[in-house]
């Protein structure tokens, strides 16, 4: 029996199943419009991870440029954290492709550039190797990690080197577009000749990123081996120039290497028609993409070292070695 005296138990009674109903009218809502719009839907289980906090007067390295003027970062060892990226790649679990041609005698680079990226290449995430070769006997069989699969994509081999290493843009642009868009989110594309020593991880990964090419690191833009002759697509003029960036190490969201390679092969096909070759070939077209096109990463010379260019102190580690090769061994 409710009695008249404000607010009885009885009401308040009322009250609490008026707010319970409420809350649960409420819940669902909330969770039928999460499914509706899954960007907005509860973020996936994220695991703890201890850190320590950034401090804002503390740069992670003061000896080396870690951010360019147009505020893309550049990787060193020790600016950055391995765990916290990965936590943030494996939600989105993304799909990373290699590319890499072992055409005519560079197979012979193809066992130790696999073997070694099993070690050190996006280890525990999903990776799809990219071999182009004209010698798909050649190419043994590898064990490869959970989540990694190797693609063998047979492809003419042209008879002067330098149209090899050329031909590498037109032929990540078209199987980019018919087979890589749907396979994986971001593409590295690299040399073969070539040593995976330390980790390489989802840290390179951006748009659209490039490596510091390891012997012009430290020079004027003068020095830089830029093409120079201004009737080439990859005339570069002296007083212009960020980097210099390496043609063996380029990358990104498939989308924008399809724009890269598109950019590089066009360019050599309109030099080609006027007698004119780029004097590093592929490189120099990629240098002039990335002037007018700048990356928005860019990988410290740790990502493509060569032990030519000795041991400077500002290289912690070497992640991605040349192999010693002779030239007139591999190339003829
Ligand atoms: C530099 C660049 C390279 C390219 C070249 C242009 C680096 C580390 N390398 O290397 O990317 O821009 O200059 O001149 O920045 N290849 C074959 N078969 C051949 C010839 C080449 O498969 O017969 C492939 C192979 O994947 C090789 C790549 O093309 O790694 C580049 O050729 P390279 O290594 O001989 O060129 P290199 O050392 O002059």
């Amino acid at each position: 029996m409710c009695s008249q005296k404000w607010p009885s138990v009885c009401s308040i009674k009322w009250i609490l199943l008026f707010c319970l109903c409420f809350g649960l009218l409420l819940s669902w809502f909330a969770i039928k419009g999460n499914r509706c719009h899954p960007n907005i839907a509860m973020p996936y289980t994220l695991h703890r991870i201890l850190y320590d906090k950034p401090d804002i007067f503390k740069p992670r390295r003061i000896d080396v440029l870690s951010i360019t003027p147009w505020l893309a970062p550049i990787v060193w060892n020790g600016t950055f954290n391995r765990d916290i990226l990965n936590a943030q790649f494996h939600q989105r679990e993304v799909r990373i492709g290699l590319t890499v041609f072992a055409i005519k005698k560079y197979v012979i680079f193809i066992k130790k550039f696999i073997e070694s990226a099993e070690k050190f290449f996006m280890v525990g995430h999903k990776v799809n190797y990219y071999v182009f070769t004209d010698r798909v006997n050649e190419i043994s069989n590898f064990t490869l990690a959970e989540g990694r699969h190797m693609v063998i994509l047979e492809v003419p081999a042209y008879e002067r080197w330098q149209d090899v290493t050329m031909r590498r843009m037109e032929m990540i642009r078209d199987f980019s577009i018919k087979q890589f868009v749907n396979d994986v989110d971001y593409l590295a594309c690299v040399d073969v000749d070539m040593e995976f020593l330390d980790d390489v991880g989802v840290e390179i990964l951006s748009k659209v990123f490039g490596a510091l090419h390891p012997g012009f690191f430290s020079h004027t833009r003068r020095e830089f081996t830029y093409e120079r002759r201004p009737q080439s697509k990859a005339y570069i003029p002296f007083e212009a120039g960020d980097f210099y960036y390496a043609g063996g190490y380029f990358g990104g969201v498939v989308e924008e290497v399809v724009k890269l390679t598109n950019y590089c092969h066009h360019a050599m096909l309109a030099d080609k028609q006027q007698n004119i070759e780029a004097l590093w070939h592929d490189e120099s077209y990629l240098n002039k993409y990335f002037l007018l096109y700048k990356p928005t990463k860019i990988l410290s010379p740790e990502y493509i070292w060569n032990n030519y260019y000795g041991s400077p102190a500002s290289i912690q580690t070497k992640r991605f070695l040349g192999v010693n090769k002779k030239y007139e061994e591999v190339r003829f």
